[in-house]
């Protein structure tokens, strides 16, 4: 091992874990020690398949050199420049080239270091846009039923996960929910996008009328919800969002901290279902998962808002140390140059049949209720046992771990989204697995 750091620490005790169940975890740990390109290595010295990207972050694979030269380099050279009042080059270049892979009407980069912050910085963008513009009653956000957002106040406000809202008090006031699209009595085992659910999408015009467009700042979506469980936008309701946000004078913000950086196939999720909206939100895939950064987009009609008033005063009252960090910054660069170079964003279009049809092969699996894809992501959800919701999941995700394979679960939903270097004799070994795994839970 290149550090000298024991691979199975003796206190597990300080480390209070993120969206874990510690003391599960501290009684049997789960610990990796190295990983490259689509495998982990454990502490045990076994390799697991890595069918999540980390988490759905490491979309080049792990430990690729070009990534981690540049950080080793730009650490020795530049360690670390102001954010605020002071620039350098890295974080420049960094932006025109997000901008050069972006849809076309994104024109500026707002640097932030997760998807949560990104979030924070999208909606107080919104805000600010509409009194910028004479508009500030516009205070209210839309957001959805099993959104995910992150963690911050703004984002679990607009956020629809219940587990992640209801311990937290009031959250911000002044927000809406859409409903979710997810239908399983119509959709279930849907290849790609469902048909039935683009009039969902109406009951924005509901909301509208409800609170008067006059005080409403902007709706936020994930473009296709990951964290939830995978669930696709219904032909014709992410157009039908558009039209309704563009008639009344609302931002749409699609938050693309999963989608992005190739995940269906393209760029960005706004343009595989060629929808443009006003503000980006992304994080993950941007450097590869393997510094911290997240970056929001914005077209320039949002940006010039803010470019009034004398020259010397500061525009946007927001940002953070960290916003730009050259290390992240070069992690950026190289990893945009690694998906250019392998033409990772094709490869996912590519592989994205196989992937669809190995996914669907489960179907007919002990315990399987749906099966949902899109790109390289795939969800198979499972009957839960019941008085037991999350138990069957939990339980397919420790078997598969020692049987060799990493996968994601929410609820009863086992999400997977391998890095895009993923070879077919891979996918065929991941799904190959988890069908060993499922037949064999109670
Ligand atoms: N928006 C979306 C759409 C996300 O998926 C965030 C914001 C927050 O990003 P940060 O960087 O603050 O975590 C996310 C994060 C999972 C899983 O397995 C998903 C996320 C994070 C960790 C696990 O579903 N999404």
């Amino acid at each position: 091992m290149a550090l000298d750091r024991k691979p199975n620490p003796n206190d597990l005790n300080a480390f209070w874990m993120p969206f874990t169940a510690n003391r599960q975890f501290k009684k049997a740990p789960r610990m990796f020690v190295a990983a490259k390109d689509m495998h982990y290595t454990t502490s045990e010295g076994r390799q697991v398949l890595d069918g999540t990207a980390g988490l759905w972050c490491c979309n080049a694979g792990h430990c690729r050199p070009k990534i981690t030269e540049a950080i080793a380099k730009q650490a020795a050279e530049l360690d670390y420049a102001p954010a605020f009042q002071m620039g350098h080059p890295a974080a420049f270049e960094l932006a025109n080239r997000i901008i050069e892979i972006a849809p076309k009407g994104m024109e500026h980069v707002f640097y932030t270091n997760s998807g949560s912050e990104s979030v924070e910085t999208a909606l107080k963008l919104a805000i600010a846009y509409h009194r910028a513009r004479g508009e500030g009653a516009r205070t209210r956000l839309i957001g959805r039923e099993r959104g995910y957002h992150g963690v911050n106040f703004g984002g679990i406000s607009v956020g629809g996960i219940v587990t992640n809202r209801k311990v937290f008090g009031t959250l911000l006031g002044g927000v809406d929910h859409l409903p979710h699209t997810h239908l399983p009595a119509q959709n279930a085992f849907t290849r790609g996008q469902p048909e039935q659910g683009a009039n969902l999408a109406d009951e924005l015009e509901r909301i509208v009328a409800l609170h008067g467009a006059e005080t409403i700042a902007a709706v936020i979506v994930e473009p296709m919800a990951g964290s939830t469980g995978v669930l696709l936008p219904p032909k014709g309701y992410l157009e039908k969002l558009r039209a309704i946000t563009k008639k009344h004078g609302i931002l749409l913000i699609f938050d693309e901290v999963i989608t992005g950086f190739g995940r269906l196939g393209s760029a960005f999720a706004a343009q595989h279902y060629n929808v443009l909206p006003d503000m980006m939100t992304t994080a993950k895939g941007l450097t590869n998962g393997v510094i911290p950064m997240g970056a929001v987009m914005t077209t320039a009609e949002v940006h010039d808002a803010f470019m009034q008033g004398p020259e010397h005063m500061i525009e946007l009252f927001h940002g953070y140390t960290y916003s730009g960090n050259p290390i992240a910054s070069v992690a950026g660069i190289a990893t945009l140059e690694v998906y250019k170079e392998e033409g990772l964003f094709e490869r996912a279009a590519s592989l994205a049949p196989y992937w669809e049809d190995a996914l669907h092969s489960l179907k007919g699996t002990r315990h399987v209720i749906d099966i949902r894809n899109e790109g390289l992501i795939g969800a198979v959800e499972l009957e839960p046992i019941a008085g037991e919701p999350t138990k069957r999941a939990f339980t397919a995700f420790l078997k598969a771990y020692e049987k060799g394979i990493l996968i994601r679960t929410t609820g009863d939903i086992i999400a997977m989204s391998p890095p895009l270097i993923i070879e077919k004799a891979q996918i065929d070994q991941l799904i190959g697995t988890l069908r060993e795994v499922l037949e064999s839970l109670d």
